[in-house]
């Protein structure tokens, strides 16, 4: 399986509160990346449930993975169902109030990915030669940048790009961006949370994915040099290369 998962603590961090779900059953693959924050320690929780509610859910769901509405429709419901778990786990644990995480979902089914996202978590495509964004963050300098009031490079850095304008755990409803992309042979995917993104910029992360070709050399690079800059955050990443050429 062409695929390469990471999920490292970091240069500074004493706890990993980053999560992640990855599997493949047949032709549909499943991703989640989760970037827990907050309530004492509870972040690790946070992430942890949300990433099991996705497999859960997937795991036990009675649809037809081959229905477009149906699959569109069901990746919004598992992000609600997972946003619902977090709340309830919060509002009866003492110790776990104002526990929160971002999610990043995808379900891939043959050449479709079926995409569900909040927070600040990422997904790419990776094609021949570029980097392409799937996911908007959901922060305060990611507004700031749309209202122009930030540069791209100033809201990499800005000392608060870690609020979040929209977090799973926080609030009983959720808004769910959902989105499907039709991927061309030989496509990749990337889903990471911001200890990488926060480092190693879009460009370099398609250099050394380029560079390195398989997954696992480029999951170990890309986790390397987050590290080699600070590792100030958790670092964790999902890669797949080669979507629709892989042999199984
Ligand atoms: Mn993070």
């Amino acid at each position: 399986m062409n695929i390469a998962v990471r999920s490292d603590a970091g240069k500074e961090r004493l706890r990993n509160e980053d999560n992640y779900y990855c599997k493949k059953t047949g032709e549909m693959t499943v991703f989640a990346v989760a970037d827990g924050m907050g309530g004492h320690a509870a972040g690790d929780v946070a992430s942890l449930q949300a990433v099991e509610t996705i497999g859960e859910l997937v795991e036990t769901a009675g649809i037809d993975f081959s229905s477009s509405a149906e699959l569109f429709k069901f990746v919004e419901n598992i992000i609600k169902q997972a946003n619902s778990n977090i709340y309830f786990t919060a509002s009866q644990e003492s110790g776990k109030v104002g526990m929160g995480t971002t999610l990043t979902a995808g379900i891939l089914f043959k050449q479709t990915l079926y995409l569900g996202h909040v927070g600040d978590s990422r997904a790419y495509r990776v094609t021949e030669n570029s980097l392409e964004r799937l996911t908007r963050d959901h922060s305060m300098v990611e507004e700031m940048m749309e209202e122009g009031r930030l540069s791209p490079e100033e809201a990499r850095l800005h000392p608060q790009r870690n609020i979040l304008t929209r977090a799973l755990g926080t609030f009983p409803e959720i808004e769910v961006d959902i989105k499907r992309v039709n991927l061309e042979p030989g496509d990749g995917l990337l889903f990471c949370t911001d200890g990488l993104t926060s480092l190693v910029e879009d460009e370099e992360i398609l250099r050394i994915i380029k560079e390195e070709q398989d997954p696992e050399g480029a999951a170990a690079r890309l986790v390397e040099n987050a590290n080699a800059r600070g590792g100030y955050d958790n670092i964790t990443l999902i890669l797949s290369l080669d979507i629709g050429r892989q042999e199984n």
